[in-house]
C-alpha cells in the first residue's frame, strides 16, 4: 500500500531550564514532528532543527520548505520503501534532518509491518543504553558544580559540558577539583580555531573522556592537526554529515571517536553505515541528541543498541527536558545510568495526540485526509 498521507507539525515546547552553547541559548525547544500514514499503519518521525542557525544550517523553516516543496510531493502515493526514500533524498544535497524525520517515520511503519522494534530492526543487540546528561552553559562555575551533583545524585553516571571562550579551562579544573573520578567530557560547539591548541593541550591533564568539536562546524583539517598533540580523544560531532566525511576524518585521524547524531547525517541508514565504518576501524561512537521530544528520543535510543555505540549517549530521561512530552511512555533513568530500549513493534512510544496538538503552532496535512 502506499504512502497516504504526511502530515507537518511545528511544535514548541518550553525546556525545564534554558539551554546555553557556545552559539547562543535555548528556553523553547521549536522542531518539526511528521506523521507518515501507510498500509494502515502510522509512522513518526521528529526534525530536531532549531528555530535558528547556529547549530548548522538548517532551522525549522528550512525543514518545512525542504519536505514540502521537494520531498513529500514525490513520495506520495510511493511504497514504503526506506533505501528508496533515502536515494531520493540523496537529490536534495544536504537538508539531513529534514530527510531523518521522514525516513524515521518511514522505519517506524517498516518495523511495525514485521511485528518488531526499531531496535531489532536496525540491528540493535542490547535492551538498555548507557546514557549521560549535557549541562548548559552555567551562571558561574559554582552554579554549574551545583548541578553536576544534582545529576549525580539523579543517577547519570557521565557528565558533559559545555564550554566557549573564557569559560573554558578554569571551568574544567573547578569540576575537577570537585569530581576527581566522574566521566567528564566537554563541548565546544565549534567555538575555537587552530590558534587555540594551546587551551586544549592545557586541558589535556584533567583526564576528560573527550573533546567533542572544538573547530569549525566543517573542519576536519584543523582537527586532523589537533588530535596529534592531545592524549585526550577528539569528537566530532557539526563536522560529520555523511560517510564520507567520516572516512576523511579517520583517514585524516582528525577524531578518535565520533558522536552519530541521526538527524545530523540524514536519518538511520546513514548512521548504520558511519557505526559501520567505525566499528571495522575500532573507533567507538555515542549518539548525541538535540533536546529531542520523546519520538525523536525513541529513535535514539533504539540506534544506540548497535553493537559499537560504546560510549555513554546524550539520551537523557525525558524529565531532564520537558515537563511535558508528546510520547508516551516518558523514558526514566534506570539506576545504573541507562534507558531501556522500547520492545513494542516500532518506536515503541505512543503519541500523545493531544499534547501534540497543545504544542502544535501550525500543521499542514498533504495528501488524501484521513480522520
Ligand atoms: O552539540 O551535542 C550538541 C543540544 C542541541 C544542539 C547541539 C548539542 C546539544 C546537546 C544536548 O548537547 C544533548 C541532549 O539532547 O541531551
Ligand atoms: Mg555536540
Amino acid at each position: 500500500m502506499p504512502i497516504e498521507r504526511i502530515a507537518l507539525h511545528l511544535v514548541n515546547m518550553r525546556l525545564v531550564a534554558p539551554f546555553e552553547t557556545s552559539f547562543g541559548v535555548e528556553h523553547d525547544r521549536q522542531c518539526v514532528i511528521l506523521r507518515v500514514d501507510a498500509d494502515g499503519l502510522t509512522g513518526w518521525g521528529e526534525c530536531p532543527a532549531e528555530r535558528t542557525c547556529g547549530y548548522s544550517y538548517e532551522t525549522t523553516t528550512t525543514v518545512w520548505h525542504a519536505l514540502k516543496d521537494f520531498l513529500i510531493p514525490r513520495l506520495l502515493g510511493q511504497p514504503v520503501d526506506v533505501a528508496a526514500t533515502f536515494q531520493l533524498g540523496e537529490y536534495l544535497r544536504g537538508h539531513n534532518m529534514a530527510r531523518h524525520g521522514l525516513e524515521a517515520a518511514l522505519w517506524d511503519i517498516v518495523a511495525q509491518q514485521q511485528g518488531i522494534s526499531l531496535s531489532k530492526a536496525l540491528g540493535g543487540t542490547c535492551d538498555r543504553v548507557a546514557v549521560g546528561v549535557s549541562i548548559g552553559i552555567q551562571p558561574s562555575a559554582d552554579a554549574l558544580i551545583a548541578k553536576i551533583e544534582d545529576y549525580l545524585a539523579q543517577g547519570y553516571g557521565r557528565i558533559k559540558i559545555k564550554i566557549k571562550p573564557g569559560y573554558d579551562l578554569e571551568i574544567v579544573k573547578r569540576v575537577r577539583a570537585s569530581f576527581p573520578k566522574i566521566l567528564l567530557q566537554v563541548d565546544a560547539n565549534s567555538a575555537y580555531r587552530l590558534p587555540d591548541a594551546p587551551l586544549f593541550e592545557a586541558m589535556d591533564e584533567y583526564g576528560l573522556l573527550l573533546i567533542e568539536q572544538p573547530f569549525g562546524w566543517d573542519d576536519i583539517y584543523e582537527h586532523s592537526k589537533l588530535q596529534p598533540l592531545l592524549e585526550t580523544p577528539i569528537c566530532l560531532d557539526e563536522s560529520i554529515h555523511s560517510l564520507g566525511h567520516a572516512v576523511l576524518a579517520l583517514d585524516l585521524k582528525a577524531c578518535k571517536v565520533i558522536n552519530i547524531k541521526p538527524a545530523r547525517v540524514s536519518g538511520f541508514t546513514e548512521s548504520r553505515r558511519i557505526h559501520d565504518l567505525c566499528q571495522a576501524r575500532g573507533i567507538p561512537v555515542w549518539c548525541g541528541g538535540m533536546l529531542e521530544t520523546g519520538i525523536g528520543r525513541a529513535g535514539n535510543v533504539a540506534l544506540a543498541s548497535l553493537p559499537n555505540f560504546t560510549l555513554p549517549g546524550d539520551i537523557s530521561a525525558s524529565n531532564r527536558y520537558y515537563t511535558e512530552d508528546i510520547a508516551e511512555p516518558l523514558f526514566a533513568l534506570n539506576p545504573d545510568s541507562t534507558l531501556s530500549v522500547p520492545a513494542s513493534p516500532g518506536l515503541g512510544v505512543a503519541v500523545n495526540e493531544k499534547a501534540l496538538h497543545k504544542f502544535t503552532e501550525r500543521k499542514e496535512s498533504f495528501g488524501h485526509s484521513i480522520k
